[in-house]
């Protein structure tokens, strides 16, 4: 069976559902292809900061009456290096603060808002191919409760995701990409215990890496640097209490609560482009299109950036055919991109071990995080970014 929409949209996530949700307040229909459950997408742990950008997109979208009601507002963090911890201050430095509310939650409040206006996502669509992209008739194929069927389009949106179908449906020759693969990865935990601060702590330490956010006032969700081929069975819920412990600096629990862990995963930690943000009629956005180390806590942020440009861009061409703010969303897109990149991989060096061999880099890294904690001009332009750069 064929269905023609106006956008057709690949992957649920936080791109998908904040760009179908925008187009139909605008008046635009799309159908959202998943190929996961609504319960699976929705179970998984991922980001927890949003900047201002993000959070006014989400009040744009109608979707954040909850967010507002119980989202924290953090005004700076605390960086802990070797153990002793200094508060970089936003509100004093840059007078913005960032938002705490977990990406799961943002991706339930899309998928209620959107459904209950009648919206066409499809979950557990597979084998969703792309086809016509260079057309003005782009056309997708997927496989529904055991049945081949066809969308046509005007556009398709590739918010699927890194390892999704749509980047990979550009000819190989026309994709221009980018990457940097780190050597070590983030061991991610749950548990239903209060952080041992108000605010977030980073922390650099011999040992590694340590981040303590939270999810609210009573769900911790902390980070540890791990090798990237750590067997995630090694770590036992008391190593990795004990090693957070010792890199906040708090060798004897006095702010850290422990609890039994509700979720433990690994995150690789990669740099990675894709300047192909457009083929034809196909747009990637967010993970499709870039991966960032979490360090900066950038990723949703840069696809809420994304879907910022490509609903402005379409917005246009369907009010009367111009086509001026698709044409420039790559390079848009981009510009915000590449900053993002940079801030997040020097987040990444300033408070990550590398490898021993790297004894020089490894100092120098030491060295520019000193200075950042002495220097005010340097905590500014730190805050600038965390807070995130206007779209
Ligand atoms: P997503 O990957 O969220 O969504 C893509 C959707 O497309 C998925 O639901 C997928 O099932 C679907 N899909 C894929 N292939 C498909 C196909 N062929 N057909 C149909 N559907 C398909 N960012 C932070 O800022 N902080 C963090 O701490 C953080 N932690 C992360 C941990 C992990 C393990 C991962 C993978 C990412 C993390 N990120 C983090 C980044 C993350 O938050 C992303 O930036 C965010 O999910 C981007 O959203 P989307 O672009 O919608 O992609
Ligand atoms: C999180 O809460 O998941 C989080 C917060 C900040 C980061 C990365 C992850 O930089």
């Amino acid at each position: 069976m064929t269905t023609h929409t106006q956008v057709a949209i690949i992957g649920a996530g936080p791109s998908g559902l904040l760009l179908s949700q925008i187009l139909h307040l605008n008046g635009i229909d799309s159908i959202v292809l998943e190929r996961k459950t609504r319960a699976y997408v929705e179970g998984r742990v991922r980001a927890g900061i949003m900047e201002q950008g993000a959070v006014d997109m989400m009040r744009q979208a109608n979707a954040a009456e909850r967010l507002d009601r119980e989202c924290l507002t953090h005004d700076g963090i605390e960086i802990a290096l070797d153990g002793r911890r200094q508060r970089i201050s936003f509100q004093d430095l840059v007078g913005t603060p960032v938002t705490v509310y977990g990406q799961a939650e943002m991706t339930k409040d899309l998928a209620i808002v959107r459904l209950t206006a009648g919206g066409d996502i499809r979950y557990e669509a597979t084998d969703v191919s792309l086809h016509g992209l260079e057309t003005d008739r782009p056309r997708v194929r997927f496989v529904k409760d055991g049945a081949a069927e066809e969308i046509t389009a005007d556009f398709v949106a590739g918010c699927d995701g890194f390892h999704g179908v749509s980047r990979h449906s550009i000819p190989a020759d026309k994709l221009v990409t980018f990457e940097r693969v780190y050597p070590f990865a983030w061991l991610g935990m749950m548990a239903e215990v209060p952080p041992p601060s108000d605010e977030l702590i980073y922390a650099r330490h011999e040992r590694g890496f340590a981040l303590c956010s939270m999810r609210s006032r009573t769900r911790s969700r902390h980070y540890i640097q791990v090798s990237p081929d750590e067997p995630l069975e090694d770590w036992s819920e008391d190593r990795i209490w004990q090693e957070i412990a010792i890199r906040i600096g708090d060798p004897r629990f006095e702010i850290l609560e422990t609890g039994p862990l509700i979720e433990k995963s690994l995150t690789p930690m990669r740099s990675f482009v894709c300047e192909t943000m457009r083929f034809g009629r196909l747009f990637l956005a967010g993970d499709a299109a870039h991966i960032v180390p979490p360090t900066g806590a950038k990723g949703l942020n840069l696809a809420a950036g994304d879907i910022h440009y490509l609903s402005e861009g379409l917005i246009e061409f369907y009010a009367g055919g111009q086509t001026a703010k698709l044409d420039r969303y790559a390079a848009q897109a981009l510009a915000r991109v590449w900053k993002a990149q940079r801030f997040s991989w020097w987040m990444t060096s300033l408070l990550h071990n590398f490898d021993a061999a790297e004894g020089f880099q490894n100092r120098i890294h030491r060295a520019e995080l000193e200075y950042t904690l002495s220097s005010r001009a340097a905590q500014t332009a730190l805050a600038e970014n965390y807070v995130g750069l206007p779209y």
